[in-house]
């Protein structure tokens, strides 16, 4: 899917235009903020974009779920763009908080969508498509990365004509992405290895993702991923936010997921990995790289392969995503078709 969402669209250092169908040249030049709507797996996309968006445009960006964002009274500053994120197209909550946007002063709207002649598409100004192909099951998997591709593309494309992202920049990124294929498949390579940790999950009730930075939405997604996929309850947290109240939650049955890449905020994720050791936690620390992480008996290590830090959050979904179908597997529910959900909330 990630080859497919690639094809096409890469042309030496530059983007191809035609990438978000409706738009020019000058199309995101002088966009003054961001407000990116969307729900449910679609929204933990966007929380990753905003970290990419700030980062390579400049532009200051929001992200809210679409069931609240339309009932808010939102100020929108001019030269505003307007971002939708959905698989499906059709999730009533974003195209409620679309409609609204147009009637407020965005100057643009945009939908991030992988189904052509949805709503979200029709009624947009602008679309990128995700390009993921059909998902089979209900729980959003591959329409996940694919967004998240999609999200650095458009940060590259509104870097570029914002004048805000460097040449070499451009080129650094870009060269990552074209590697996005085969890593991805790298990290495939690891399912045998989490199928066996998995059957360390069967029948645990609960479970916590903790992840820093721009991984806190793929330590969110992981969460959301084991809920609906196997049941567990799990929830993510912010690692930082821990000592907030959510340690409270820790003992000795509690697993606990580390997403923990080898990037500049591993020291901080280290010591918050420390204080959960301490109160006795099932770990399971999935590094990459340097991550130097003390191991005991408490401590599972899955190591996984080194790849660029902008590529980690797409990459490091994919070993959480075969954690969430093998527990899944292990308790007998229909991955495709879990209980109580519907591939798309038209209402
Ligand atoms: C949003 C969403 C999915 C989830 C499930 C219910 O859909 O929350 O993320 O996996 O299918 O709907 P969409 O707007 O991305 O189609």
């Amino acid at each position: 899917s990630l080859r497919n969402t690639l094809l096409g669209r890469l042309n030496g250092d530059d983007i191809s235009l035609e990438t978000v169908v409706g738009a020019d040249e000058n199309t995101f030049r002088n966009i003054s903020s961001i407000q990116i709507v969307a729900c449910g797996t679609s929204y933990h996309a966007g929380l990753v974009g905003r970290y990419w968006l700030e980062e390579l445009t400049g532009i200051a960006t929001n992200v809210e779920i679409a069931s609240e964002y339309r009932y808010r009274k939102a100020v929108v500053r001019d030269n505003s763009l307007f971002i939708t994120i959905s698989q499906s197209g059709e999730t009533a909550d974003t195209l409620a908080s679309l409609r609204l946007a147009k009637e407020q002063n965005y100057s643009k709207t945009l939908s991030i969508c992988n189904v052509n002649g949805s709503s979200l598409v029709r009624e947009s100004d602008f679309t990128l498509f995700t390009k993921a192909g059909a998902e089979i099951g209900v729980a959003s998997t591959k329409a996940f990365t694919t967004q998240l591709l999609s999200l650095l593309i458009l940060a590259l494309i509104i870097g570029k004509q914002n004048g805000s992202i460097s040449a070499e920049k451009n080129h650094e990124i870009i060269e990552a992405i074209r590697k996005l294929p085969s890593l991805a498949e790298e990290f495939l390579s690891c399912d045998k290895l989490i199928a066996t940790l998995s059957e360390q999950f069967s029948g645990k009730r609960h479970c916590l993702f903790l992840g820093r930075g721009v991984m806190f939405p793929i330590a969110l997604e992981g969460a959301l991923k084991l809920k609906e996929i196997s049941y567990i309850h799990a929830e993510g947290y912010a690692a930082g936010e821990l000592k907030h109240g959510p340690i409270a939650l820790i003992d000795k049955e509690m697993p606990v997921v580390v997403v923990a890449p080898d990037n500049s905020l591993m020291d901080k994720l280290i010591s918050n990995v420390e204080e959960v050791r301490a109160r006795g936690a099932q770990l399971y620390i999935f590094k990459s790289g340097n991550t130097v992480i003390k191991s005991d008996g408490q401590t599972n290590m899955l190591s996984l392969p080194d790849c660029p830090e902008i590529l980690q959050p797409i990459l490091f979904t994919i070993p959480l995503q075969l954690l969430s179908y093998h527990c899944a597997v292990i308790n007998g529910t229909d991955v495709d078709q879990p209980r109580n959900l519907a591939k798309s909330v038209t209402v």
